[in-house]
């Protein structure tokens, strides 16, 4: 276990926004059942809650990347400061894309007032969503203004992010065919924004029909929508003029309400997430006489399941 004193140090560079510091803690926090984990999470939950956050997801290659760092140098320009957590940032469609995001990120990472961590969406003891949550309370901790979270996919990736973050972006392309119909037939979540990327694309228009008519379509509150060139730095504007107007819809105690009901969730996999191999080993390490009894009709599997969680 790290001494007092270094936990102490660490918690003190967080809040004041060293970027070494804040790489350790949030590779600290990836190992989220560690004493040392839980002790800088209690040192920084009390500075957390401060930033905005948001979620930019969306499928492979709709330009999540290219925007966010637009995004980032629309939000310099304004002197906010920004924390960026990219999940996954190797699907197919851009092969080797830790390098792209680099490139696509690069003027950022010299930048003091930006922070940037890619994190792999595989080997988190507790599951990708839980350890990106707690990076982004990191960089809230350390007093960013705007945390963002990049995470590919479609379908799953939303839902999670939904409970990370107060706003969530769904990011297409233009011939995004299948990402449509999924929204159409209600297999992905509503999005907050729904943000049309690459509009300068001349296939643009048939996609932008298409989501025009599901909008249209559905109930109150419909996703803001906007249109952005990443590529060329242009439309940001209104796509964070649409993240402060969903926010603003909000209002203070329905962002209160939205913050609770992702912390429920936050939490509720976490005890999942804690839980679960100490109750699976019960079976795999062992306890092969009550899977015995189980076998030999001594004993039903729904009995046994009561007593191993009363067990806990
Ligand atoms: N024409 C056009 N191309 C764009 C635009 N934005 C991004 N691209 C291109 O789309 C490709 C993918 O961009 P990324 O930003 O890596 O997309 P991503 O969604 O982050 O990709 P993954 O993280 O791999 O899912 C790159 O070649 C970009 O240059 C845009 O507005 N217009
Ligand atoms: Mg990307």
């Amino acid at each position: 276990m790290t001494p007092k004193t270094q936990l102490a140090e660490l918690t003190e560079g967080v809040i004041n926004s060293d970027h070494r510091r804040i790489g350790r803690a949030i590779s600290l926090l990836e190992n989220s059942q560690s004493d040392d984990a839980h002790m800088l999470l209690s040192e920084l939950w009390p500075h957390t809650g401060r930033a905005t956050t948001l979620g930019i997801t969306g499928p492979p290659g709709a330009g999540k990347s290219t925007l966010t760092s637009a995004l980032i140098t629309h939000l310099r320009e304004q002197d906010k400061t920004v924390g960026v957590i990219a999940v996954d940032p190797s699907s197919p469609v851009s092969k080797g894309a830790l390098l792209g995001d680099r490139i696509r990120m690069a003027d950022h990472y010299t930048d003091p007032d930006v922070f940037i961590r890619s994190m792999s969406s595989r080997g988190h003891l507790g599951g990708t969503s839980e350890a990106a949550f707690l990076g982004m309370s990191v960089l809230d901790a350390a007093g960013k203004d705007v945390v963002i979270v990049e995470t590919v996919g479609v379908g799953q990736s939303e839902v999670e992010v939904r409970s990370m973050v107060d706003t969530v972006a769904v990011v297409l392309q233009p011939e995004s065919g299948d990402s449509v119909q999924m929204l159409k037939s209600g297999i992905m979540e509503i999005p907050d924004v729904l943000c049309l990327n690459k509009s300068d694309r001349l296939e643009a228009e048939k996609t932008r029909r298409a989501l025009k008519i599901f909008l249209n379509a559905e109930p109150e509150p419909t996703p803001i929508y906007v249109e952005t060139k990443s590529l060329d730095n242009l439309e940001i504007q209104e796509l964070w003029a649409a993240v402060q107007e969903h926010r603003q819809s909000l209002g203070k105690e329905g962002l209160h309400k939205l913050r609770r009901s992702n912390l429920a969730e936050q939490m509720s996999n976490m005890v999942a997430s804690f839980l679960l191999p100490a109750i699976i080993e019960t079976f795999t390490d062992g306890d092969e006489e009550l899977v015995e009894l189980v076998e030999t009709r001594n004993i039903d599997p729904l009995t046994v399941v009561d007593e191993v969680i009363k067990a806990r």
